[in-house]
């Protein structure tokens, strides 16, 4: 690392760039979309305006970030990797650069365990997490201790999934929404069995549907991003606001595959979805207004 970082409780680059995703104030939109993988964030950015410039940025800790315009707004497509942590380092260090309202929206993949079928999308009103309880496989573990927690709910923003928003790009017969979950690991915590570890997660889907039988899909980071939201600090806002969080939040997810039946997409499937999905999120993301005075006064 070459940086000098000022400040252990939030770091910064002398000229002001995050620790780990490495953007500084001006390089990032306030309309966001995020995604896991780089390629798919190129994908998403041939479909910005090419008469405005774009900016890319990859920083050395994985995220890969492309501001640019569509129909003239500035947004920004950011890749993130996976996980919960990730979704937790990119939500909080942008919010550290940018002035205003955030609005993001992760487009990802994720995999059915319910009615959702595979190739389809899931726009989730709500998620929850299914964390390892690392107690449990402890020496002195309490004997009545479970190997997983799930969570309690938190929601995506119903406007922006509104059928006057995301839902209406959608075509009808390729959608689903309803509840997910995300989880701490691709494996253990959703419930994949792997004879070299004694995870203790036979039955944890199962589990799951219990707790919440409306789950329709399980991923890694979009609990965390409504999350984030939540215990998001208010911003002043018009009066006639009813949500003042500073961050508004949705989620849109590919279903690559069926946990049941071990169907998986195929490729084409995905190319298309990718494109289909991006001008939605584009489109919603442009129109979106940002209802912000600095002031915080009509
Ligand atoms: C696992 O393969 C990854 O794919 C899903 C999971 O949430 C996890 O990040 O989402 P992305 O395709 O958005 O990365």
């Amino acid at each position: 690392m070459q940086f000098k970082f000022t400040n252990a409780n939030f770091p910064r680059t002398a000229d002001g760039r995050v620790y780990h995703v490495g953007v500084k104030h001006g390089e990032v939109a306030n309309r966001i979309i995020t995604v896991g993988e780089p390629s798919r964030a190129r994908t998403i950015a041939k479909l910005l305006d090419d008469n405005s410039p774009i900016l890319t940025i990859e920083s050395d800790r994985g995220f890969f970030i492309k501001t640019g315009c569509y129909q003239g707004v500035p947004i920004s497509i950011v890749s993130i990797g996976m996980g919960l942590a990730m979704m937790d380092f990119f939500v909080r260090e942008v919010r550290a650069v940018v002035d205003g309202p955030l609005i993001i929206i992760r487009f990802g993949s994720c995999g059915s365990i319910g009615p959702a079928t595979t190739g389809s999308i899931m726009v989730p009103h709500s998620a929850f997490a299914v964390l390892r309880n690392y107690d449990y496989f402890a020496d002195d573990a309490e004997s009545n201790s479970k190997p997983y927690n799930i969570t309690e709910l938190f929601y995506a923003d119903p406007d922006l999934c509104s059928k006057k928003e995301l839902l209406q790009y959608i075509p009808q017969s390729e959608l689903h929404t309803g509840l997910n979950g995300s989880c701490d690991s691709f494996y253990s915590s959703q419930g994949r069995l792997d004879n070299n570890f004694l995870d203790a997660n036979h039955n944890l889907i199962e589990q799951i549907l219990v707790k919440y039988p409306d789950t329709r899909t399980l991923e890694m980071e979009t609990f965390m991003l409504f999350h984030m939201a939540k215990v998001s600090t208010p911003l002043p806002i018009k009066k006639s606001q009813a949500n003042n969080k500073s961050i508004r939040v949705a989620a849109m997810m590919m279903v690559l595959s069926n946990r049941k039946t071990n169907e998986v997409v195929e490729s084409e499937r995905v190319a298309y979805l990718e494109e289909m999905s991006g001008k939605a999120l584009l489109n919603v993301l442009s129109k979106v207004e940002l209802d912000y005075e600095e002031n915080g006064s009509d």
